[in-house]
């Protein structure tokens, strides 16, 4: 596989996986895991080639089962899936990139999941800020998640280091 194509399967994948299954009439389990043979078959890919694409996948969006039989994506669904994470403890503090016409609404309405399952905050900057660049010039929020954590809210870490909340009410931004 070229990079290019490789490129454009993971893309195909996160769409598959995350978002819209129904695309190639795949169904997913509750807990988000799509059946390899039926992937391959319905992506019309050698597995092989799949294997390829995980492993080299710069953000590790996706996991395999123990045995191979399974695949999902480690985080970023719409879709409504149960990823049985448990609820860990988080750092101090926590980022989230946006783009800067996002941040007079955040600071009234707080972070809120949009169309995904999550509030999405990663734990170093540089990652939100390739994040928040993707919608326009990007700014970095600082979000108190200890003391979030302490006042009751849950935080998730996904398989690939994302840290994963329902909401961030605009007080805990910084
Ligand atoms: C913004 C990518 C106005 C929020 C990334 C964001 C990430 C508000 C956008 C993952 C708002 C939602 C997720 C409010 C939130 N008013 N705007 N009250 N609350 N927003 O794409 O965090 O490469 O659903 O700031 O790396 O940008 O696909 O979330 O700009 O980890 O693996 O609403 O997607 O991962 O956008 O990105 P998104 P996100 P992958």
């Amino acid at each position: 596989m070229t990079p290019k194509e490789k490129n454009k399967t993971s893309k195909f994948l996160s769409l598959i996986l995350r978002h819209k299954p129904e695309e190639i009439d795949l169904v997913l389990d509750n807990d988000g895991w799509a059946n390899v043979d039926e992937l391959l078959q319905k992506m019309v890919i050698g597995f092989e080639d799949l294997k390829e694409v995980v492993k080299t996948n710069e953000k590790k969006r996706f996991a395999f089962s123990d045995d191979f039989k399974k695949i999902r994506a480690n985080q970023g669904h719409s879709i409504d899936v149960d990823l049985k994470l448990d609820p860990v403890i988080p750092p101090k503090f926590l980022f989230h990139g946006t783009a800067e016409k996002n941040i007079d609404s955040i600071l009234v309405k707080g972070l809120l999941k949009q169309g995904r399952n999550y509030v999405h905050l990663s734990d170093d900057i540089e990652t939100a800020r390739n994040v928040g660049i993707r919608y326009g010039k990007p700014i970095i929020l600082k979000v108190n998640t200890l003391n979030m954590y302490q006042e009751g809210y849950l935080f998730y870490l996904s398989k690939n280091g994302v840290w994963l909340t329902d909401f961030v009410p605009a007080g805990f931004i910084s």
